[in-house]
């Protein structure tokens, strides 16, 4: 490495519970095997560009409380190659596999798209001997659609067709990169894809340029033989006040109503789910559920804010429920977790991108290793399977597989004098189950 911005020089390990290094891994061990997998396997950990090296630490209050040397310097393709250097030692440093970006995260804009495209290529070049040279891998690129002011009023959904169309000649670039450097995903977060005010937008003209959009991106990606998922993020609002890919199920419908259900998965965020008002865990389970799982980007809402706070994910009980649901999802295919999330503006020291990436990851590897038992003791999986038991009987079978009809049913429900039982739904029970896991 050309660089050395943290203040240690060997690689993060895994040293079990008992380490008192505050820098070592207690649960994330990379080669344990959890149901027939590795830890590395089923973690799949990414750091993100933006919130690790972009970011300078502001607020509304505020500017740069980080004070980054690549922030402040006069040429912004040294910056950039700087940055790239510093991604590959954090990379190496956690023995975390994947990084994503945004292109503008990793090249500066420049005067015209033709200069940033060149400024993108120019750094993907540098990436590409980086990735060979330490075995790292891209999880996903997307292009940031929401920065410029020229987007103010929505990317492909803006008012103005001419923003859509360098949209997409933004977006060809970005998924061109994305391919060359072996991306497994390509996303798609709606950064002001939204309104501000009814009263200035058409939304049905804008849904149908949403629709548009991705439908080209794919027929693009199928084009190029692009292998990975299209991945679109969901998010209520912020920076809009209302988003077009509110959540989960709202994403699901645009996705359905295309058909792209094969193409086009979901990248689910904890602090988006909570804006949503879901859990997290219903979020994934929904997105599993619909056949349209596909990524996580890990990090943890602040319950009182009502804001994007992207904080290291650290709780615990709330992970073991969400890697429930990623297991029993199957796990990750070409997904993973990227950390969406930051340090706090306080936390201007480099090791303390450190603690925060090392605390998460063994949260996360604890929510890994707890749903794990779950799963594998099978009390709760055995419940629930009991509680729908009654329709594998065949005159119930009959009644899903649409061999019965409304008024055959009403005949049998006569006949039979059917007088349905309620039964305990055993929610304090469960939630004691749970806690005895964890
Ligand atoms: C912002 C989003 C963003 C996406 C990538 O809220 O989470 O960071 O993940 O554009
Ligand atoms: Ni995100
Ligand atoms: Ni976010």
């Amino acid at each position: 490495m050309m660089t050395s911005f943290y203040s240690r020089k060997d690689p993060i390990r895994y040293e079990g519970p008992s380490s008192s290094s505050e820098l070592a891994y207690r649960w994330y061990n990379p080669d344990q095997n959890v149901m027939g997998k590795s830890m590395r396997d089923h973690l799949r950990f990414a750091v993100a560009y933006w919130h690790t090296l972009c970011w300078p630490g502001g607020d509304p209050f505020g500017g740069d409380t980080f004070q980054r040397q690549w922030h402040h310097m006069a040429d912004e393709m040294a910056a950039a190659r700087m940055k790239a250097d510093i991604m590959f030692e954090t990379l190496v440093m956690l023995d975390v596999d994947f990084f994503c970006f945004h292109d503008l995260d990793i090249a500066p804009e420049g005067k015209s798209l033709k200069e940033f495209n060149a400024n993108v290529t120019e750094i993907a070049k540098i990436f590409e001997k980086k990735m060979a040279a330490t075995n790292k891998k891209l999880l996903w690129g997307t292009a940031n659609m929401f920065s410029n002011r020229r987007f103010m009023a929505g990317a492909a959904t803006n008012p103005d067709p001419d923003v859509f169309a360098y949209c997409a000649a933004q977006v060809k670039h970005c998924l061109d990169v994305t391919k060359d450097l072996d991306g497994a995903n390509y996303v798609m977060w709606g950064g002001r894809e939204g309104y501000e005010t009814l009263l200035n937008t058409n939304i049905g003209h804008e849904l149908e340029q949403a629709k548009r959009f991705l439908s080209m991106v794919v027929e693009y990606k199928h084009k190029i033989g692009f292998k990975g998922p299209i991945l679109l993020e969901p998010k209520p609002q912020e920076p809009t006040k209302h988003q077009y890919d509110y959540d989960v199920a709202t994403c699901y419908a645009m996705i359905a109503s295309l058909g792209l259900q094969n193409d086009v998965k979901l990248n689910v965020e904890q602090n988006h789910a909570i804006l949503a008002g879901h859990t997290f865990e219903h979020e994934i389970a929904l997105a599993s559920a619909l056949g349209v799982f596909g990524s996580i980007d890990i990090n943890r809402g602040d319950y009182q804010s009502g804001w994007d706070t992207d904080q290291f994910a650290m709780n615990i009980p709330e992970m073991s429920l969400a890697f429930l649901e990623i297991l029993k999802a199957g796990g990750f295919t070409t997904g993973g977790l990227n950390f969406d999330a930051k340090i706090r503006r306080q936390s201007i020291d480099p090791d303390d991108l450190l603690h925060a990436h090392v605390g998460s990851i063994d949260a996360c590897a604890r929510g890994l290793l707890i749903a794990a038992k779950i799963l594998e003791d099978g009390k709760l999986g055995k419940i629930v399977d009991d509680r729908y038991g009654k329709w594998n009987e065949p005159k119930n079978q009959a009644m899903l597989k649409g061999k019965e009809t409304l008024d055959s049913i009403a005949a049998r429900v006569h006949a039979e004098g059917l007088e349905p039982q309620p039964k305990s739904g055993r929610q304090e029970r469960l939630e004691n189950l749970i806690n005895s896991y964890i």
